[in-house]
């Protein structure tokens, strides 16, 4: 049976679940959205992706037309409806279908499509050995121009950085602010190891706040490992001990060469290892 695909309430086969040209999601990247995992059946962070969600929503003025129960059942349905406990939940709410002019104001109603399918973003290669990164030219959205905080349609700012990154034959680049600071990669947040503790970029460096980021931050914390959220420049990168990544598709992906730098021995450190598996403790018992 093929994919079953939500869009506002009704179930549609993957090849007829399509909305309209005329949807502001599409001709203007007018809307929000959330990359959710299910491990075990179960949905990993359900409320904070929710929360985010409604977030990015409110600061684009967007009225998200059901309640965030609603929105889990909904979630949990497709995933049931789909028969996937290990997946991947893509939802998405988008302005709607309006004129052929920015004003949101003609878009009558907002559309929200689930769709619930699996991802493997890095081969388990990448794990063992850890990711190479370069530094993109193009750096994050300014926060006053659009907030890096905001889960918006409106990827290219990242897209750019990431076309950047295959250019230079590697999966992943890192994106800087407008100060020069570390901020993110494109679609995972940033974090170094130094004489046993751990840093990562603050949220106003520019980044969306995973929650990811969160749960590592936590498990860290717990391990009783010192996490810093202070301002880092590429300099701190370079001469880490260690360096991962953290993001919903990703997990977290050890980082070994950055720049051409190779950052500590050129393996994934304890502290990574450490983290990772952790992580699958959360999400694989
Ligand atoms: N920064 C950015 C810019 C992101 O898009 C993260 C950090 C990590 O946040 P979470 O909450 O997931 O820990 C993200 C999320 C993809 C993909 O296809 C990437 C994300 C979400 C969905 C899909 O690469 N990144």
């Amino acid at each position: 049976m093929s994919l079953q695909v939500y869009i506002n309430g009704k179930y549609y086969p993957k090849e007829q679940a399509t909305i309209s040209v005329f949807d502001h999601g599409l001709l203007y990247g007018d809307g929000v959205f959330e990359g959710i995992r299910s491990y075990g059946g179960k949905v990993f962070k359900l409320r904070e992706h929710l929360d985010r969600l409604w977030e990015s929503a409110k600061a684009i003025r967007l009225t998200i037309p059901m309640s965030k129960d609603e929105m889990a059942a909904a979630i949990e349905q497709t995933l049931a409806i789909n028969g996937i406990k290990e997946g991947y939940v893509r939802v998405v709410v988008t302005r709607g279908v309006g004129d052929l002019g920015l004003d949101p104001d003609f878009c009558q109603t907002p559309q929200v499509i689930i769709i619930a399918d699996h991802i493997k973003l890095y081969p388990e290669e990448v794990y063992r050995n850890g990711l190479r990164i370069v530094t993109a030219s193009t750096i994050r959205n300014h926060s006053a121009a659009l907030s890096p905080r905001i889960k918006s349609l409106n990827y290219l700012n990242n897209i750019l950085a990431k076309i950047e990154a295959k250019q230079a034959g590697c999966a992943e680049a890192l994106m800087l602010n407008h100060k020069g600071e570390v901020a993110e990669c494109t679609g995972e947040n940033i974090f170094i190891v130094r004489r046993g503790e751990i840093f990562t970029p603050p949220r106003d460096a520019g980044i969306l706040e995973g929650i990811t980021r969160a749960t590592v931050i936590d498990l860290a914390r717990k391990e009783g490992i010192p996490v810093h959220e202070v301002p880092l420049t590429r300099h701190d990168l370079y001469t880490a001990d260690e360096c991962f990544l953290t993001g919903t598709a990703a997990e977290v992906v050890p980082v070994v060469e950055i720049d051409l730098r190779i950052i500590g021995t050129g393996k994934p450190g304890p502290i990574t290892r450490r983290l990772i598996d952790l992580f699958h403790s959360l999400t694989r018992s």
